[in-house]
């Protein structure tokens, strides 16, 4: 059956799948290998020349992951168990090394295609097929359509007049040049203070001549307690990685730890120390999502954590004026309601005389020019080398940028200019046997990659399995049930603080972005739970034809 919709040249000549993957990294990666064991005939495209998503795409200096070892991998015994990393929060090289040993593992290559971008997709309800176009003119059908864009796809730069009047070295972070930026003897700036900002400072404060960090927001960091784990240490532990993958689907953000049951007030103030003392030397993210039961909930609690976070950095930073600017008295948001990164030696770095931070907060940079940075009080930051870590229109500009169509045409960006509406975080209404990963409306943000990656992959594969026995052509899901959901993932936003923070988090990082809580906030366990749920009760909320 030939769909009707602008066919490509030779119909017959155009790639016919059953599954077609956008995107080749954790996601890509664990649903090819998934779905081809399971009989399916998969392909992926992937704009980048190489398996790792992300980990290809933003190797600019000091690029790292901030779980630890082993919860930020595929929970795949043929990956892990001859697989060893050098640290316990490994860096982008190794995570490159990661992905290439799945591919030598797992035969990924042989079903991808690579410098394949995704320019154009629409469905057809009358063949039961997606059409999906590509920047060279292929195209593909498919009759599922996977999305495994990750969230970071479409970067964010602001429109600074005069940026392309840089005379020098100007780099957005994750369109780094993978020969690297060799800032020795020169004048370096970082725009942003993200956790992008965080790890370019800490490099280049080693290497620069000089290094300007502009700051808008304070970065509220917690401690990387970094270190070497010897591959015998990493054997023993073997043994019971399968137990350590099944509980880091039990922990909030997808973690093997997760949020106490006690609420700030019911400890003492000597108790609330010594617990926040012992998770800040655990040096991971339980400061953030292994911590007090109400600290989202109570700013009471948030500031007990908030005081006890500034005294750390103040005891770092040798000049009161910038201890302040890092670490103000009064805190710029509520403490975690936007992303901390974690840090080595961050603080130490504004120590150095050759490390100047500016804050652009009310003196906003307003112009590039040849020679380098203007700010609002028309002084010129003169500047060799720029790195713009200014992030992304994160979470839902991955998929926009796809070029969606539903399947009476509308695009994607016109149907969510008044707010992203998504279906359990994993489908849209009218776009039919299309499922995404990582996405709009569920933990995303909020939880580590892998582990919500492999609940919403393992389920896509049950969903289409089902389908297939059932000789379903394709499923929807219903506008009531997705009107439903979008409510719900605000109403849980809504009972917490981070509304609160401008954050990418809330879509307010972007000028003119929908201000909105862009992801599910109830936890890891309970969206599993829920979209398990739907499942068992014969996709609840979707359309089967
Ligand atoms: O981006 P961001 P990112 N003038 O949006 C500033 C993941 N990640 O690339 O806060 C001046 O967080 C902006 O200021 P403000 C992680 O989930 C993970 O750093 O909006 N400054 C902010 O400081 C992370 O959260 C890892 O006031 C401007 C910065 O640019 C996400 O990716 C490593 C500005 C942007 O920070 C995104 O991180 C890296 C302007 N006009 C990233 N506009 C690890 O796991 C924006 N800014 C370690």
């Amino acid at each position: 059956v030939k769909p009707n919709i602008d066919l490509g040249e030779n119909y017959a000549d155009n790639l016919h799948v059953d599954v077609l993957i956008v995107g080749a990294g954790f996601s890509g990666v664990y649903l090819l290998h998934k779905l081809r064991g399971a009989g399916f005939k998969v392909k992926i495209f992937e704009a980048g020349t190489a398996f790792g998503g992300t980990w290809r795409w933003n190797c600019y200096p000091g690029a790292r992951v901030d779980s630890d070892l082993p919860v930020y991998e595929l929970s795949l015994p043929e990956v892990w168990k001859n697989w060893t990393w050098k640290e316990r929060f490994p860096g982008w090289q190794e995570l490159q090394d990661y992905f290439d040993y799945c591919d030598h593992k797992l035969d990924l290559h042989k079903d991808t295609a690579f410098n394949t971008v995704v320019t154009e997709a629409q469905f057809d309800k009358k063949t039961g097929l997606w059409n999906v176009k590509t920047a060279d003119g292929r195209h593909c059908f498919a009759k599922y359509l996977l999305p495994c864009v990750g969230f970071a796809a479409k970067r964010y730069i602001p429109d600074w007049p005069g940026l392309e009047t840089f005379e020098g070295e100007i780099h957005h972070s994750s369109f780094w040049p993978v020969d690297d930026v060799d800032v020795a003897g020169k004048r370096a700036a970082v725009i942003g203070t993200g956790s992008t900002g965080v790890q370019i400072t800490q490099e280049w404060a080693k290497s620069a001549k000089e290094l300007t960090v502009f700051q808008r927001t304070p970065n509220l960091c917690i401690h990387m307690a970094q270190r070497n784990v010897p591959m015998k240490e990493q054997n023993n532990k073997k043994v019971i990685y399968d137990e350590l993958f099944k509980k880091r689907e039990t922990g909030f953000g997808g973690f093997t730890f997760t949020f106490v049951e006690k609420k700030g007030d019911e400890f003492t103030e000597e108790e609330a120390n010594a617990f926040m003392e012992t998770l800040w030397t655990n040096g991971d993210f339980s400061f953030w999502v292994g911590t007090f039961a109400d600290i989202y909930e109570n700013m009471k609690t948030n500031k007990m954590a908030y005081d006890f976070w500034r005294k750390k950095v103040w005891e770092r930073v040798k000049d009161p004026k910038t201890a302040e600017l890092l670490a103000p008295e009064v805190p710029p948001h509520p403490w975690g309601c936007k992303r901390p990164s974690l840090e080595q030696d961050y603080y130490e770095q504004f120590n150095k005389p050759n490390v100047h931070l500016v804050s652009v907060k009310n003196n906003p940079i307003v112009r590039v020019e040849p020679k380098g940075v203007v700010t609002a009080d028309g002084k010129l930051h003169e500047v060799d080398v720029i790195a713009v870590a200014t992030g992304f229109d994160a979470v839902t500009g991955s998929m926009i940028n796809m070029n969606l169509h539903d399947a009476q045409g509308h695009h994607l960006k016109d149907l969510w200019k008044d707010g992203a509406r998504t279906y359990l975080g994993l489908s849209i209404h009218g776009f039919p046997n299309m499922f995404y990963t990582y996405g709009p409306q569920a933990p995303t943000a909020f939880s580590n990659g892998p582990t919500l990656i492999e609940i919403q992959s393992n389920w896509i594969v049950e969903v289409i399995q089902q389908m297939e026995k059932n000789n379903v052509k394709y499923i929807e899901a219903k506008e009531e049930a997705q009107n439903e959901w979008a409510d719900h993932v605000r109403e849980l936003a809504d009972k917490t603080l981070f509304p609160l923070a401008d954050s990418w988090y809330m879509g307010a990082n972007v000028p003119g972005k929908k201000r909105e809580m862009t992801c599910y906030l109830k936890g890891v366990p309970a969206y599993k739970q829920t979209i398990r749920e739907k499942l068992e009760e014969g996709l609840k909320g979707y359309e089967l034809v």
